[in-house]
C-alpha cells in the first residue's frame, strides 16, 4: 500500500494542539433554511429512504446510511460524528513519468499518477500528513470542495490560508468530512497541479439511487507534454490557449509515443457506481459509454434527482457520479471523453481520447462497440435536481466585473481581472497571517472582499465584460456550496431579480461562467475564513482570475502555530532561493494560484 494508516503516533502532540484550536462546529451552523425532500414516496421507498422507519445501507438501499442519518439528511446542517479517525501520508515528489508513453518530468503524490485515492466515511474525521520532496518549487494541498466547517487553516491554499510547504517540510491537515461523495486534492502553488500533483477523494455516503458495485473514481485530465510552469511562461504572453497534447483517463492514454488505455472491468447483470472527476487545465470533458447510459446521481457533493444520460459534460473541478447498468451483451465497450470544441481551446488529441469497460469474460480483445450518437461538444453544466430542496431568498448581487488585458505597458502580459485587479497573492504574508496579526490593510491586488453579516445569504453576479475574450470559466468557491441563480451566455445580467432561480437551485462548489456572459450565485455566511473564489484554469488563476472573500474575520481561529512555523521556514527557503527576503520566486504576471 502506498500510505500509511496510523503512522501519526510521534505527531501526537502537535495534532492535540491543533485539536484544541478547532472551533466548536456546533457554534458555526447556520440557520434553518428551508427544505425538503424532493423525491415522491415511491421513489423513496425505492431507494430504502426511511420514510418507513430504520434501514440499513446496502446495494438495494443505498438511501439508508447509519442511524438518523440518510439521503434526506440536510448535510449542510447535519453529519454524523463518527469519532473515526482516518490517516494518510503524502509525499510530494519529483519525478519522470510517461503516463501516455511520452515520457516527460511530473510532481507527484507517492510516486504515482494519479495519487492515492483517499477514502473515508461520512463524519470522519481526516489526519493527513503531507511532505515535499521537492528541491525547487513550494508547495501545498488544497482539499478540492471540503467544506472546512471552522477549519479555515486546514484549506491548504498558498499566499491565503498558509505560506507554501518549502522543500524537505511537512505539514499537517486536520478536518471532519461534513459532505460526503467525490472530490479530489491538489496542489494550489502555482500551475504546480497540472504536473500531476493531484489524487481523488472518495467520502461514503448514502446515495438517491441503488447500485451494487462502486467502482471507484475516475479522474480526466488534459496533459501537456511540456511541464506546466513552461506552458504557462509561454501563455502569459500568448494570445490564446495553448493546445493540450493529450487526455489522460485514470492517468493513462495512448499517443504517437505509446501508452495504453485505462481499464475498468464490470460484472455482468450488476450495477456500478462511477465517480467521473475532470481534474484537468483546460478542457471541459464530454464523457460517455457506448451501449450503456448513465443513471446521473450527485453533482460535486450534492445529491441529485436522478435522471438518465447518454453523456455527462464535466468542467474542471466538477463531479458527477453516474450508475451503469451492466446489462448488454457480454463485451468489451469503449468509454468516450471528447472536449468542449470551440469554446475550451484545443486538444491535439480531442478526436480520439478513449478507454476500455470490459464486461468480465469478455476477454482482452479491444473493443468494437460503436457510440449510439457523437459526443456533444460545448463548455456548459448539466442541469441537475438538488435532491435536499433548498429555498433561497430573490435578492440584488453585488458586482464582479471579469476583465483582461494583453496590450502594451505590460509586455503583452496576459491578466485577468476582477473589477480591474488582477489577483496576486503575497507567498510569504498570507491573508490568515494579517488575520492573527489584526492587520486588516490588505494591498489592492489580494482581491479581498470582506463579509461581515452573520449568517446572511450573499449574493453576487461574475459579469464578463467586453473586453475579456468571450471563453467560458469553470469558478469554485471554497469554504462553500454556491447556488447557482442564474446562468446565460453573451448577454449581460439585466438586474432583474425576478429572473432567479430561487425555488431549489442547484448547489455545487463549481460552476461554469458561461462565454460572453454571467453567473448569478449565492452563499450563506455561514464559515468564518478567508475563501478563495477563482477559475479553475490554472492559467487563468494564475493570470489573476481570483478573488477572496474574508468571512467574519474576527471570529477566524488561525491559532495551533502552523501558520508561523510554515511561514518562517518557507521565508528561510525562498530567501536562499531567490537570494532576496522580499523578491518573489514568481514570475511576472503569476499570481501564485
Ligand atoms: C525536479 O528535478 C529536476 C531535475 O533534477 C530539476 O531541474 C527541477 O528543478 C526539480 N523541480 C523541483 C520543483 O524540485
Ligand atoms: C517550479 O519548479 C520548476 C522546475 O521544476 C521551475 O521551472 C519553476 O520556475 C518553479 N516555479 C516556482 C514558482 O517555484
Ligand atoms: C483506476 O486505476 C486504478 C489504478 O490502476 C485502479 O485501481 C482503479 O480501479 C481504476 N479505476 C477505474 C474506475 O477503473
Ligand atoms: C438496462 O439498464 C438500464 C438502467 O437501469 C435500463 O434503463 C434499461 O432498460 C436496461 N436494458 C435492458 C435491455 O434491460
Ligand atoms: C466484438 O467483440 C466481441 C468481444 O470481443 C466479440 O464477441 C464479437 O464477435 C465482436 N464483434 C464483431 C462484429 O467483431
Ligand atoms: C499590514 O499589511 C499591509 C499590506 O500587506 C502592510 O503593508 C503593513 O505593513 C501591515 N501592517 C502591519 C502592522 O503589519
Ligand atoms: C523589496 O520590495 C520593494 C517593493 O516591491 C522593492 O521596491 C525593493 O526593491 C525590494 N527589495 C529587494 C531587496 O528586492
Ligand atoms: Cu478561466
Amino acid at each position: 500500500m502506498v500510505f500509511t494508516i496510523g503512522k501519526a503516533a510521534a505527531l501526537v502532540a502537535l495534532l492535540c494542539t491543533l485539536i484544541t484550536a478547532l472551533p466548536s462546529i456546533e457554534a458555526l451552523k447556520p440557520r434553518v433554511a428551508w427544505k425538503e425532500n424532493g423525491l415522491s414516496d415511491h421513489q423513496k421507498r425505492q431507494n430504502g429512504s426511511p420514510t418507513d422507519g430504520e434501514c440499513t445501507h446496502g446495494p438495494s438501499s443505498r438511501g439508508c446510511w447509519h442511524g438518523d442519518f440518510n439521503i434526506d439528511t440536510d448535510m449542510d446542517e447535519h453529519w454524523p460524528n463518527t469519532g473515526k479517525v482516518v490517516t494518510y501520508h503524502l509525499d510530494i515528489t519529483n519525478d519522470t513519468m510517461a503516463p501516455d508513453g511520452f515520457s516527460r518530468p511530473v510532481m507527484v503524490v507517492n510516486g504515482q499518477l494519479p495519487g492515492p485515492t483517499i477514502v473515508a466515511d461520512w463524519g470522519d474525521i481526516l489526519e493527513i500528513t503531507v511532505t515535499s520532496h521537492l528541491t525547487a518549487n513550494g508547495t501545498g494541498i488544497h482539499w478540492h470542495g471540503m467544506r472546512q466547517l471552522g477549519t479555515n487553516q486546514m484549506d491548504g491554499v498558498n499566499g491565503i490560508t498558509e505560506c507554501p510547504i518549502a522543500p524537505g517540510e511537512t505539514r499537517f491537515f486536520r478536518f471532519q468530512a461534513t459532505q460526503y461523495g467525490t472530490t479530489w486534492y491538489h496542489s494550489h502553488y502555482s500551475v504546480q497541479y497540472g504536473d500531476g500533483l493531484w489524487g481523488t477523494i472518495i467520502i461514503n455516503g448514502p446515495s438517491t439511487a441503488n447500485y451494487d458495485i462502486d467502482l471507484g473514481t475516475l479522474p480526466i485530465t488534459d496533459w501537456f507534454h511540456a511541464t506546466s510552469f513552461t506552458v504557462n511562461a509561454a501563455t502569459l504572453h500568448a494570445k490564446g490557449p495553448p493546445t493540450s497534447d493529450n487526455i489522460l483517463v485514470n492517468g493513462s492514454m495512448t499517443s504517437s509515443s505509446g501508452g495504453k488505455y485505462a481499464e475498468t472491468t464490470l460484472t455482468p447483470g450488476k450495477s456500478h457506481l462511477l465517480r467521473i472527476v475532470n481534474v484537468g487545465i483546460n478542457n471541459w470533458n464530454h464523457v460517455g459509454l457506448d451501449g450503456h447510459k448513465f443513471t446521473v446521481v450527485a453533482a460535486d457533493f450534492t445529491p441529485i434527482v436522478p435522471y438518465q444520460a447518454d453523456s455527462i459534460n464535466v468542467a474542471v473541478g466538477q463531479r458527477y457520479d453516474v450508475i451503469i447498468t451492466a446489462n448488454s451483451t457480454v463485451s468489451n465497450y469503449w468509454l468516450r471523453v471528447g472536449t468542449g470544441g470551440r469554446c475550451d481551446g484545443p486538444n491535439s488529441n480531442a478526436a480520439n481520447i478513449r478507454s476500455i469497460f470490459r464486461y468480465a469474460g469478455a476477454g482482452s480483445a479491444e473493443p468494437n462497440s460503436t457510440a449510439a450518437t457523437p459526443l456533444p461538444t460545448g463548455c456548459y453544466d448539466e442541469q441537475v435536481v438538488p435532491y435536499v430542496k433548498t429555498t433561497v431568498p430573490q435578492n440584488t448581487p453585488d458586482r464582479l466585473s471579469l476583465g483582461f488585458t494583453d496590450t502594451a505597458g505590460s509586455g503583452d502580459l496576459v491578466q485577468w481581472l476582477v473589477n480591474d485587479v488582477p489577483m496576486l497573492v503575497d507567498l510569504g504574508y498570507p491573508t490568515l497571517q494579517h488575520v492573527v496579526d489584526g492587520n486588516d490593510t490588505f494591498a489592492k491586488a489580494r482581491n479581498v472582499f470582506k463579509v461581515g453579516e452573520k449568517h446572511k445569504w450573499q449574493y453576487w453576479v461574475i459579469q464578463q465584460s467586453a473586453a475579456a475574450p468571450p471563453v467560458p470559466h469553470p469558478i469554485h468557491l471554497h469554504g462553500h456550496d454556491f447556488y447557482i441563480l442564474d446562468q446565460q451566455a453573451s448577454t449581460p445580467w439585466s438586474g432583474d431579480i425576478s429572473r432567479l432561480k430561487t425555488d431549489n437551485p442547484v448547489r455545487r462548489d463549481t460552476a461554469t461562467l458561461p462565454g460572453g456572459g454571467y453567473l448569478v450565485l449565492a452563499f450563506e455566511s455561514d464559515n468564518p475564513g478567508a475563501w478563495l473564489m477563482h477559475c479553475h484554469i490554472p492559467f487563468h488563476v494564475s493570470a489573476g482570475l481570483g478573488i477572496q472573500f474574508l468571512e467574519r474575520m474576527d471570529e477566524i481561529d488561525a491559532s495551533g502555530g502552523m501558520l508561523e512555523g510554515g511561514c518562517k521556514s518557507w521565508k528561510a527557503w525562498e530567501d536562499d532561493f531567490v537570494g532576496k527576503r522580499n523578491g518573489s520566486i514568481l514570475i511576472g504576471g503569476d499570481s501564485g494560484l
